[in-house]
Formats: structure tokens, C-alpha cells, sequence
């Protein structure tokens, strides 16, 4: 089973650690197309050694390929918003975690879409709870 783990880089690394954490934990049970994503090396400025157009065609050569699609979308970003739409177009089910935070609400172009599958959690084992009941639902593991 391929996952496609989304979250954001040019949006901002706020949250690369807890990237990190749950594709370790995807890791231990699919093959997780997108690991750099996690990498505390990825900056905002990014990827010095592929064209900006090389990470595009790269990135939804991945996304066709993948059997389902994990994004972390507390952190609002632009790339991250455009592969959810992408994975709705292809029928990949996809499932959204993001922490509440004080005065911000997410997007409701992924709240308000019944394709998505997204979920509040506070930490990372609740994160992975409803990363077991999505993978169990999609009867993939
Ligand atoms: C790295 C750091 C800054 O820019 C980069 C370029 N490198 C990327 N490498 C791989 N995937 C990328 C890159 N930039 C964007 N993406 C894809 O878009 C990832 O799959 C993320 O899920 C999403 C992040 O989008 P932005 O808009 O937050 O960058």
C-alpha cells in the first residue's frame, strides 16, 4: 500500500516535527511516498538541487500512484490544498488531521467536503487512532 503524506513546506514548517512523527508511524505499516516532507532539512526556501517544475511533475507522478492520501492541515498551504483537490479528482480517499488552534479555523473548502475524512486530534496518539480507523475503513491494512 502507498500513502501519500501531505503537509505544508512553503506554507510554513511550523509543524515539521509532528510531519515527522506520523510518517514514522505510517512508516511501520505502508510505504510512505512522500517522507521528505518530514525532513527538518526541508526549509521554506526549499530544494536547491530540482527545479520547482521537476517537483510538480514528481510530486503528482507520486500522487497517481498512491492508494491513499494522509495531509497534516494545520498549517494552511497552498501545495497541500491543490493535492487534496487532485486526490477528490482521482478518487483517492483522504483523510485530514489538523489540531484546533486558538482563532483559526480550517479551510472550509476541506471541512465543508464530505469526500474528505477530516479529524481534530490534540496528539499523536490520537492522531494515530484516527490513522488505524481510516486505514481499517479503507480496508488497506
Ligand atoms: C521544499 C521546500 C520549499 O520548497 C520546496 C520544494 N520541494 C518540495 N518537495 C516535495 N514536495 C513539495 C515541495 N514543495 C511542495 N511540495 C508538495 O506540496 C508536498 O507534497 C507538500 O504536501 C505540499 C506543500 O505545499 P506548499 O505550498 O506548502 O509548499
Amino acid at each position: 500500500m502507498k500513502i501519500y503524506f501531505a503537509g505544508a513546506i512553503r506554507g510554513g514548517r511550523d509543524e515539521t516535527d509532528i510531519y515527522n512523527n506520523i510518517i514514522t508511524y505510517l512508516s511501520s505499516k505502508a510505504e510512505v511516498l512522500t517522507e521528505h516532507v518530514g525532513s527538518s532539512e526541508l526549509t521554506t526556501i526549499g530544494e536547491t538541487n530540482r527545479s520547482d517544475g521537476e517537483i510538480f511533475l514528481r510530486d503528482m507522478e507520486w500522487l497517481q500512484s498512491a492508494d491513499l492520501v494522509i495531509a497534516e492541515v494545520t498549517t494552511p498551504s497552498l501545495g497541500v490544498g491543490y493535492e487534496l483537490g487532485i486526490a477528490e479528482k482521482l478518487k483517492i480517499p483522504a483523510l485530514c488531521l489538523y489540531r484546533p488552534i486558538k482563532g483559526k479555523r480550517l479551510s472550509a473548502m476541506i471541512s465543508g467536503n464530505e469526500k474528505f475524512n477530516c479529524q481534530a486530534y490534540q496528539t499523536l496518539d490520537d492522531a494515530k487512532v484516527h490513522i488505524n480507523k481510516f486505514l481499517k475503513q479503507e480496508q488497506k491494512v
